[in-house]
């Protein structure tokens, strides 16, 4: 393991030895890790523990995100994107429109949506085929947890079935949206229409037992605390020492928007912290993700030292955070991204929706096994 010293707080000693001696790390580390007044020691350990996995090398990818309607049957507290239908601000892409938006060279396609009161399950799955068909190099995200009990319920078919007809219409992967943070209270507080900590581990179970594999997610920064937050990471660790089926965290930083949730943004620092204790506690994660849409790409650069190896893509269109205010830019061109990681001192490898790299003509980087 690369250095892990000098630290400056007696508890990242204690997490230091553990590591040195190969120990796994527990709630209270993932806790002195989130409060640690040494944030360059936290960033030296996660740091550590990002390379001795992946050694020098940042994954991006080329993606595009399609958000097919905000129309939703639930509203969530936290949640600036959905509307009803009626609403002004209420849209629906039609085939044509989504389609145009896959016709890039992109290798990846995130496709999530509001939950719509009138769409047939039959829908989402000629999406899939008739995305694949207008791009079949671009590998296909698609679909939270929380989708894929709603069509469950829409087509009256087990969530099995669901995710069966996913995958023969085209789905390669689910991202890890829905799962906002794995506790009752706050469940109660903002999402109590929407599925809770239980049935999106048991649909990820469900997935991962087909050979599907997904995403997780955190969204931190608005009235969840530290426990909560190392809890969620914990519930994650433990369905992934039993199907090993996820490939990457994703910490997602809470925009304020119109919600009046919280006061202020999380900052740089808690957002920091946030990705090392990811790194830390996740042990059988194979990749964290710094999601510069909403960290901004110069936090997220940063991160790739607090353990991160990936910085998403060049997303292109983004509408979940821009209508929660994110002024972030909307898309990021391969060459910007391949600055971010470079000026941080890492190899950028391309990579598709499973990690494996793009094989390029004017690639630089040697290709992981
Ligand atoms: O589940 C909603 C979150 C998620 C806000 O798997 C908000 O690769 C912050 O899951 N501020 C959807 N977050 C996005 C998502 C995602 C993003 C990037 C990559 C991947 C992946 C997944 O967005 C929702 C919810 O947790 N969200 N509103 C908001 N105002």
């Amino acid at each position: 393991m690369s250095v892990l010293r000098p630290l400056n707080d007696p508890a990242l000693e204690r997490i230091a030895a553990k590591l040195e001696a190969g120990e796994r790390l527990d709630r209270d580390d993932g806790l002195a890790v989130l409060a640690s007044p040494d944030l360059i020691g936290v960033g030296r350990l996660a740091n550590a523990v990002k390379e001795a996995r992946s050694g020098p090398y940042a994954f991006f990818v080329l993606n595009r995100q399609i958000n097919p309607t905000n129309v939703c049957v639930i509203s969530c507290k936290f949640c600036d994107f959905a509307a009803k239908a009626g609403d002004d601000d209420a849209y629906e892409m039609t085939m044509d429109e989504i389609l145009e938006k896959v016709r890039e060279p992109i290798h990846e396609v995130h496709l999530v949506g509001g939950l719509h009161p009138t769409w047939p399950f039959e829908y989402y799955e000629e999406m899939l085929r008739a995305i694949r068909r207008a791009n079949p190099a671009a590998q296909i995200k698609a679909f939270t947890a929380v989708e894929i009990e709603f069509f469950s319920k829409i087509a009256k078919i087990s969530v099995d079935e669901v995710l069966d007809r996913l995958v023969a219409a085209g789905l390669d992967t689910m991202p890890g949206g829905g799962a906002e943070v794995f506790s009752d209270r706050i469940h109660d507080a903002l999402y109590r229409e929407k599925m809770g900590a239980e049935k999106w581990l048991e649909i990820h179970r469900a997935a991962h037992a087909k050979g599907i594999r997904t995403n997780a997610t955190l969204l931190y920064g608005h009235i969840e605390t530290h426990e909560e937050r190392v809890d969620h990471l914990m519930l994650l660790r433990d369905l992934q020492d039993d199907t090993g089926g996820f490939i990457s965290f994703i910490p997602l930083e809470f925009q304020l928007g119109y919600t009046n949730l919280v006061a202020r943004q999380a900052s740089a620092v808690d957002g920091l912290r946030t990705i090392a204790a990811s790194r830390l506690l996740l042990d059988n994660f194979p990749h964290i993700k710094a999601y510069w849409v909403m960290m901004t790409p110069k936090v997220a650069q940063i991160a790739q030292r607090f353990g991160a190896d990936d910085l998403d893509g060049t997303v292109v269109e983004e509408k979940i955070y821009h209508d929660a205010g994110a002024t972030t830019s909307q898309g990021l061109r391969r060459e910007e991204l391949l600055r971010l990681i470079r000026e941080a001192g890492r190899d950028p490898v391309e990579r598709d929706t499973l990690y494996r790299p793009i094989q390029r003509e004017e690639a630089t980087f040697t290709v992981l096994a």
